[in-house]
């Protein structure tokens, strides 16, 4: 079964946004694999946005991310990775449509609450990256009810 990261940024935590945010992703029928609350360091926050390394606002994103705690998550479910980024609402929250995670939360591009995995290949690197130790396996009893 497929399966995405996805994170809580730092305004989301202190916005107090975890509980909806965890509370869509269940009542959509996803299954949480893994969940922790950390301060990540510059340098892992770096690694994490290495693609954006040459972006003019790689900096003032690496500082945000470093700025407080993340909620950093594995969700698993059928085209989890798709339908997470569709939750979550484009990167913009101008642009995020209603109804989104995003458009519903956020105004700034820089304060965009959350991040999920854009690929089934980018979750496997990021999975690897946040959960070195390894995630929860386990099966919901949810899934006939919600998988046919
Ligand atoms: P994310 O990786 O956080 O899920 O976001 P994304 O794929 O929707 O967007 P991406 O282009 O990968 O950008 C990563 C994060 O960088 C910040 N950003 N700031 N100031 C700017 O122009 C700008 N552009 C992007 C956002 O926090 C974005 O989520």
């Amino acid at each position: 079964m497929e399966q995405t990261f996805i994170m809580i940024k730092p305004d989301g935590v202190q916005r107090g946004l975890v509980g909806e945010i965890i509370g869509r992703f269940e009542k959509k029928g996803f299954s949480l694999k893994g969940l922790k609350l950390i301060n990540v360091e510059q340098s892992f926050a770096e690694k994490h946005y290495e693609d954006l390394s040459a972006k003019p606002f790689f900096p003032k994103l690496v500082d945000y991310i470093i700025s407080g705690p993340v909620v950093a998550m594995v969700w698993e479910g059928k085209n989890v990775v798709t339908t997470g980024r569709k939750m979550i609402g484009a990167t913009n929250p101008s642009d995020s449509a209603p109804g989104t995670i995003r458009g519903e939360f956020a105004i700034d591009i820089g304060r965009n609450v959350i991040h999920g995995s854009d690929s089934v290949e980018s979750a496997r690197k990021e999975i690897a990256l946040w959960f070195p130790e390894g995630i929860a396996n386990w099966q919901s009893s949810l899934h006939p009810w919600i998988y046919e």
